[in-house]
């Protein structure tokens, strides 16, 4: 039977079959399909295989070999391949398509026609032809068609082909010969390819792999190693495993484009001129930052322009900054013993944030050319220079002086902007009648550790001397150190000195006007008898008792009471004498009249009564109506202008009650107004009357130009001075007095519901009781059913709604901290669930950066869990108006607080976190552990050390988040130092 049967048609069949079918991970050793000359395969016996090679459309050889003896018996029919290089392989696939004919469809074949043939190789380093010897050849597998030619029920033949393909392997020699051996059976073979594979060179995460030949072992992988592309460095080693099947498994490691390189398809490109790339990583080039600039291409860093700079902890990314600009408005207050300055901060801060002031002080004659430094005697607090806030205190000035003070303000870049600095300056005179001079020092007699000293009283004008400083020390150690103490009369027994050694002495006085400078110094010998020494004690003692007992016990005291804030007491003690003080203080101050009793509205049977009563009517006709300023919960706020007969225009802001609103809202809205109408306080929102008779309802209070607490703070953020914060606080605290004199408890005390005029005046408003709360958008639903603003309401009143003038001391509290803290919402993000435990735990919000240590003491104060122990808010008028007489009291800010050598306070009120994270957590900034530990901080103690630069350096780039991790930090300083005076360890 002819083998030639169907040959044509499979070979164009074939053509299309094998076109375009190599995969990118083998590599082939030999494919029949391509090759174009004669193949010169060998057949044994020679008229066994048939080699058969024909001519595609294309002129390109098709070689097929074909063996069909099937009525013969015994066949043994060998075709042999010739020497196939095996290359880099150690295992070959061999893949096989070929046709065998089903022996059924031939008729009288039984018995000799066979359906399989066997595939055979052998190994061997010789590449030429070497003699065909069966037995020399290894088995790989007996070949069976899966599919043969078949025949339909119609008669037609239908082609099958059969693709097998077979391992062979390990090879070790360098090549080998394949062999076909038929046994009898219609076989047409019509290609044989061989191929081993490999994991095809590869571009991964910006590394190259090369070509990587598998291990025959197919359960193991070979580790390769990638090179970073050109300006690509190694993040982690670049890996990548490559499989026995050639694909490559398990990407490891990355590359990433070096400084001034950005990634684009697989590859590093240079920055264009005018960005740069500071770090290396996959980020984009970035433009250049303010003030900067390249014009190179590939650039890490831009160069600063022209008067502009980089200091040396700037990170590139920063705009290029300058200098300062003077600072502004110096302004000064002094009185008996302390000189306050005060100024406000630079137009142009140069665009840093690290703003800090130096004071210099000179002295001038009449001539201004000619002045000189101010010397070593005067005290500034808290410190001369370095300041972080615009003001500062000078102690120990000499009457009958004149000061110049010079100002400058410093940012990180000053030192490398140009000398001389700007200044700003002022004159200060200290010509109020302060004490001359004291006359002459002498020594009455001398002991071995004593001397006795007196000296003429100065000439007084007409203030007396309250007492005299003597400060003494060693002549031979003049540089170390001096003591000092204080006398009432002009002489002073200064013991504890040592036997035969010169002090030199020199003493001021002190009147209320303020010290005297100091006099001549004087130079005296102690004696060498050690007989006097009980004498002295007995004089030293009366001494130390009326001096210091008089005076420094009560500047301790005083201090004491102001720097730890244990003021509930001081309060209560104080307030009395502070009250009649106030009145000269405070300009303008009015004294609060008779105080009457808040009737509830609720009272009356008749609402309408109860509006007749608290609220005047007015004809809509003498309101003008100009805009629209918001919305409330009823209708429409708006502004405009009253001009009730034959009085003068006032502005108003006007409620109206929208159209369509039911009797019941009427009545609720109208509830607010017969609140409202009971007040007159400077301090609570005035009434001026209502609209009730005709349509629309209106309610019209007076126009708070500022509008409402927390916005008007959140956009003067750190623009208002301590004073003027001080002032607001001590405005509400004073309407809040009223209301409680009153016996009206408001329930929703918050920055929200305060308005401000343009003069800064703070009014409480929105009154209303529960209907307020539910007006309120804080207010949330607690577990007994009411509606709450859980943030500013104290435990009792959420836990049992046990609403009370303390708990509206509470809410002020936290009205204080929106304050200090310029609008930022109580307790950020936390959940109200998480603000109701951690109060419950004990946890208080921090002292706002910049705050001082007496007005978060208050804030604590006002936080007591146990409601008797709050202040009364007539407490916290007196106390902060204390404040405002004493600015000095407002210096020590919380994040000073390790320079003092008090006790901290009450900070072991607070939770001690134990780690980064817990502390973190707590404040709901999670999110930055990773930028903490990255930048190298790994213990609370590291942390607490941090400024606000550092903060910003670990990558936190909001404000708020900035604030509110700069506040904990403060906290956990005084915790740290707290337990070091304490000894008490978590
Ligand atoms: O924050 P604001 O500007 O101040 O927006 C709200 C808005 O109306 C809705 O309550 C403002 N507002 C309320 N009462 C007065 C008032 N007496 N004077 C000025 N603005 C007011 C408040």
């Amino acid at each position: 039977m002819s083998s030639g049967v169907n040959a044509c048609l499979i070979i164009v069949l074939l053509r299309v079959l094998f076109t375009d079918s190599t995969h990118s991970n083998q590599v082939m050793l030999l494919d029949t399909t391509t090759v174009l000359g004669e193949l010169g395969w060998k057949t044994y016996p020679v008229n066994g295989w048939d080699t058969i090679t024909e001519m595609d459309e294309q002129n390109r050889p098709i070689h097929t070999f074909q063996v069909c003896h099937v009525m013969e018996p015994n066949q043994n029919n060998w075709l042999r391949s010739n020497w196939i290089s095996r290359q880099a392989a150690q295992k070959v696939f061999v893949e096989l398509r070929f046709t065998l004919r089903d022996c059924n469809s031939i008729p009288w074949v039984s018995g000799t026609c066979k359906e399989t043939f066997n595939l055979y190789y052998m190994e061997t380093d010789e590449s030429h032809s070497v003699k065909f010897k069966p037995g020399h050849y290894t088995k790989i597998d007996t070949i069976a068609a899966d599919e043969s030619f078949t025949q339909t029920d119609l008669g037609d033949r239908i082609l099958k082909l059969n693709t097998e393909v077979r391992e062979v392997g390990p090879i070790t020699q360098k090549g080998f010969y394949l062999a076909f051996q038929d046994i009898g059976a219609c076989i047409a073979l019509v290609s044989v390819r061989v191929y081993y594979k490999k994991c095809p060179f590869t571009l991964r995460n910006l590394a190259t792999f090369p070509d990587t030949i598998p291990r025959m072992d197919s359960s193991s992988l070979v580790e390769v190693r990638g090179t970073c592309v050109n300006n690509a460095e190694e993040r982690d080693t670049p890996k990548l495993y490559c499989g026995a099947d050639g694909d490559w498994l398990v990407p490891l490691g990355r590359c990433v484009c070096s400084r001034g390189y950005e990634e684009l398809d697989g590859t590093c490109f240079a920055c264009r001129p005018g960005f740069y790339k500071a770090f290396t990583g996959n980020t984009k080039c970035s433009k250049c930052p303010l003030h900067s600039f390249t014009y190179d291409e590939g650039s890490s860093l831009c160069q600063c322009e022209a008067g502009f700079f980089r200091a040396g902890k700037d990170p590139p990314t920063m705009a290029c900054t300058r200098p300062p600009s003077p600072p502004r408005n110096v302004v000064f207050n002094i009185n008996e013993t302390s000189l306050f300055l005060e100024w406000s901060p630079p137009s142009d801060t140069g665009g840093r944030s690290d703003l800090t002031y130096n004071v210099l002080c000179k002295k001038c004659g009449s001539d201004p050319e000619q002045c000189e430094l101010c010397g070593g005697g005067l005290r500034f607090f808290p410190r001369p220079q370095g300041l972080t806030n615009a003001s500062v205190t000078v102690l120990d000035f000499a009457a009958h002086a004149n000061y110049t003070f010079e100002i400058e303000s410093l940012n990180g870049v000053s030192e490398l902007g140009s000398f001389p600095r700007p200044v700003a300056a002022i004159t200060v005179s200290t010509e109020q009648g302060g004490p001359s001079l004291v006359g002459m020092v002498k020594k009455d007699w001398a002991s071995p550790s004593s001397i006795a000293l007196s000296w003429q009283e100065p000439e007084q004008h007409d203030t007396a001397v309250l007492d005299y400083e003597i400060k003494y020390y060693e002549k031979e150690h003049e540089q170390l150190s001096y003591s000092s103490t204080r006398t009432k009369t002009p002489s002073a027994i200064i013991a504890g000195l040592k036997p035969s050694t010169h002090y030199v002495f020199h003493v001021r006085a002190r009147t209320s006007a303020g010290y005297s400078s100091y006099g001549p110094k004087v130079e005296y010998e102690t004696g060498d008898d050690a007989s006097n020494m009980a004498a002295d004690q007995g004089q030293v003692l009366v001494i130390v008792t009326a001096a210091v007992g008089g005076f420094a016990l009560l500047v301790i005291l005083t201090l004491f009471f102001l720097i730890t804030g244990r003021c509930q007491w001081y309060i209560k003690a104080k307030m009395k004498s502070v009250e009649k003080r106030r009145a000269n203080c405070l300009n303008g101050h009015i004294p609060s009249p008779e105080v009457k009793t808040y009737i509830d509205p609720d009272a009356y049977e008749d609402p309408t009564q109860a509006v007749q009563e608290f609220a005047k009517e007015i004809n809509p006709t003498w309101i003008h109506i100009e805009r629209v300023i918001g919305a409330g919960e009823f209708g429409e706020v708006c502004s405009g202008r009253l001009r009730p007969p034959g009085m003068r225009e006032i502005p108003v802001a006007i409620k109206t009650l929208k159209g369509g609103s039911v009797e019941c809202q009427r009545r609720d809205f109208l509830r607010e107004a017969s609140i409202m109408g009971q007040f007159d306080h400077p301090n609570i929102i005035r009434l001026e009357g209502v609209v009730t008779k005709s349509q629309p309802v209106m309610i019209v209070v007076e126009y708070m130009e500022k509008g409402s607490l927390d916005s008007f703070l959140r956009k003067h953020d750190a623009q208002l001075t301590m004073i003027q914060l001080v002032g607001m606080l001590r405005g509400i605290a004073a309407g809040m007095k009223y209301l409680s004199d009153m016996g009206y408890v408001h329930r929703d005390l918050a920055a929200r519901n305060i308005l401000v005029n343009s003069n800064l005046v703070c009014k409480v408003s929105d009154f209303g009781l529960s209907r307020v709360l539910e007006d309120d958008p804080e207010a949330a639903y607690t577990t007994t059913g009411g509606k709450i603003p859980i943030r500013w309401t104290s435990p009792e009143a959420i836990a049992y709604r046990k609403f009370s003038s303390a708990s509206d001391v509470w809410s002020y509290g936290i009205v204080m901290w929106e304050v200090m803290s310029y609008g930022e919402r109580p307790y950020w993000e936390m959940s109200n669930q998480d603000v109701i435990l951690s109060i419950e735990e004990g946890y208080r919000l921090p002292a706002p950066m910049g705050c001082p240590v007496a007005l978060h003491q208050l804030m604590l104060h006002c936080w007591q869990e146990e409601r008797s122990h709050r202040p009364r808010f007539t407490d916290i008028v007196s106390f902060l108006e204390k404040l405002i007489c004493n600015p000095s009291s407002l210096l020590p800010l919380v994040e000073d607080m390790e320079s003092l050598p008090e006790s901290p306070g009450d900070v072991s009120d607070y939770p001690l976190f134990i780690s980064i994270g817990d502390w973190l957590d707590s404040i709901k900034m999670s999110q930055y552990k990773n930028n903490f530990l990255a930048a190298g901080y790994t213990t609370l103690d590291s942390v607490s050390r941090m400024s606000i630069e550092d903060v910003r350096r670990t990558g936190v780039t909001l404000i708020g988040h900035q604030r509110r991790i700069v506040s904990s930090i403060q906290m956990l300083r005084l915790q740290l130092l707290h337990i070091q005076e304490t000894g008490f360890h978590v």
